[in-house]
């Protein structure tokens, strides 16, 4: 019970994730009463303050500039109004505040600005997660010395299926990014979308990937397919609640310390399909109206679910 692993195989997550789904449950909740606070759910809130135009491809994506969505290009926010959103934010109860760019990597001509930002979101007392695309080692000292604590890079899916889904970077861009992240010392925030077509096979893939990383992921953010019109990828009808539920009662075994985080596509789960994801052990939510550039769940409804639930907002350390 006590173990961290780094080197659960597939078959081993298999038999997790294939038990009788109580017993899965029963498991994974006794894994997280071991390693937290049950009834504490870390709250991020999530600002694109770079929004689309992105050169990448990815199917999911209203940013990519591959697909004609409604999102217009925008530039990157002034200092001050990101501050101001920032600061909304935590007296809402986030404690993390995480800044999203439409980049596959950060400009040069952007990054002094990007440090200012990081440092001003710190001074703020929130911890600071950035999600900007790959980033060179140089980059990630320099997020880190401005006061950057986690870094987003999400695996998405298995390596299989992502050129499926991604073909203007690999899977290897991805894993690269992240170990350049976690040798610079920042902590790693990584997960994938759940409801794109991928096989029980791909979810796994990616867990075993995840809890292979020298450090395991700080989170991991499962997130539901929100599908957007005029991109590439619908939800496929043959995905259900139990297959999010087992996910994240799977994550939370293998990676027991880790936040495991309800993202994208909450507005399609009941309060009780969250109810027993937050039981299954997933415990950090994005809070807010939006998400980047989607609908979020409206923080007075997640207000009086954390009410009926007896959950509460974990402060910041
Ligand atoms: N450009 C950076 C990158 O891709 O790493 C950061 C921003 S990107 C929007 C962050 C993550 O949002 C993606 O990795 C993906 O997992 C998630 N995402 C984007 N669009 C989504 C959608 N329609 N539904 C669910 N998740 C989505
Ligand atoms: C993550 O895994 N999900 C967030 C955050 N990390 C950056 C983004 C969700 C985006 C949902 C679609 C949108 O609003 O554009
Ligand atoms: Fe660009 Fe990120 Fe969207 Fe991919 S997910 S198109 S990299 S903003």
């Amino acid at each position: 019970m006590n173990s961290v692993r780094n080197n659960w195989t597939i078959n081993e997550i298999k038999d997790i994730y294939n038990q009788p789904l109580l017993e899965l449950v029963y498991q994974s909740a006794t894994v997280h009463r071991h390693f937290h606070d049950p009834r504490a759910i870390q709250i991020s809130s999530l600002l694109s303050i770079k929004t689309g135009g992105c050169t990448e491809d990815c199917k999911y994506c209203a940013q990519s500039s591959y697909y004609e969505t409604n999102i217009r290009t925008e530039p990157l926010m002034q200092v001050a109004d990101i501050v101001n959103k920032a600061r909304l934010a935590l007296e809402n109860g986030s404690s993390r505040f995480c800044l999203s760019t439409a980049w596959r990597q950060i400009p040069d001509a952007e990054m002094e600005k990007i440090l200012d930002i990081i440092s001003a979101v710190n001074d703020l007392g929130l911890e600071v997660c950035a999600t900007m695309g790959m980033l060179s080692q140089a980059q990630a000292q320099q997020l880190k010395d401005a006061g950057l604590h986690t870094y987003n890079h999400n695996l998405d899916t298995g390596e299989n299926f992502y050129e499926k889904i991604i073909s203007t970077r690999t899977y290897k861009d991805r894993l690269d990014t992240l170990n350049i992240v976690q040798e610079a010392g920042l902590n790693v925030c990584s997960g994938g979308i759940l409801g794109m077509g991928e096989s029980m096979d791909d979810r796994i893939n990616m867990l075993q990937n995840l809890s292979s990383l020298k450090r395991h992921p700080e989170s991991v953010p499962i997130n539901i397919l929100v599908p957007v019109e005029g991109t590439d990828i619908q939800r496929d009808p043959d995905f259900s609640v139990w297959d999010l539920l087992r996910t994240v009662a799977c994550a939370r075994i293998i990676m027991p310390q880790t936040q495991v985080r309800l993202s994208a596509g909450r507005t399609s789960l009941t309060n009780i399909e969250t109810a027993f994801c937050f039981f299954a052990g997933a415990n950090s939510i994005f809070s807010g109206d939006q998400l980047l550039t989607t609908p979020n769940v409206l923080p007075g409804h997640d207000d009086d679910l954390f009410k009926l639930l007896g959950l509460y907002k974990k402060l910041v350390k």
